[in-house]
């Protein structure tokens, strides 16, 4: 239930008109590579001005800017583990990165939004693993919430793609 509110398209989360994108960042929220670094691109400076007020973000935790240039109301601003072998807390504080984005999503009521696969670039999160939790937390918070309308998974690349819809295919097909 709720997997027909899920999109798993490839390309460049900055050219997406939704009501908030994800911004995979780090615990400085001052920018970097990546993701980081086009969203801040395209946004402009005024989003590092807005992201210098709120003194970084916790791993596992999320903040939220309006999208300046973006064609988006906001961006929500959450840091990935780093991927140490797995045995570190890794997919407990992936998880809370889901988790914190849906619940800023609540607050500002927003019904679609965009997430890139967080940690699975330069953070090296293992990508099978990171889209398990990625889709599984979406599916957790469809069931009790119902203004989301949709929610999308960027993927940079055909494997990312792949990826994303094999573990999308396995949750729907599971027993309830
Ligand atoms: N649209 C969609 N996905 C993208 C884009 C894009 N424009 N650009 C990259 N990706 P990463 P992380 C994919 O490294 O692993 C930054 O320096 C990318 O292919 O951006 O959470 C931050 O400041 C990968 O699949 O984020 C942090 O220091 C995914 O987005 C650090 O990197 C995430 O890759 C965070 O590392």
């Amino acid at each position: 239930m709720g997997e027909e509110k899920i999109q798993i398209i490839q390309g460049d989360i900055t050219k997406l008109e939704v009501d908030a994108i994800v911004n995979a960042a780090n615990n400085s929220l001052l920018g970097g590579g990546g993701v980081d670094a086009a969203i801040h691109r395209v946004a402009g400076p005024e989003l590092l001005e807005e992201c210098r007020e709120l003194h970084g973000c916790l791993t596992g935790e999320a903040k939220i800017t309006k999208g300046y240039n973006l064609p988006v109301r906001y961006v929500i601003h959450t840091v990935g583990p780093v991927w140490h072998g797995g045995a570190r807390g890794e997919s407990e504080k992936l998880k809370s990165c889901y988790q914190s984005c849906f619940a800023l999503s609540e607050v500002h009521k927003i019904t679609t939004i965009a997430f890139p696969a967080i940690s699975t670039g330069v953070y090296g999160y293992p990508i099978e693993e990171a889209t398990q939790v990625a889709v599984k937390e979406a599916m957790n918070f469809l069931q009790k919430n119902s203004l989301m309308e949709k929610i999308i998974f960027v993927c940079f690349g055909e494997p990312v793609y792949q990826c994303y819809l094999e573990t999308l295919k396995s949750f729907s097909h599971e027993e309830p």
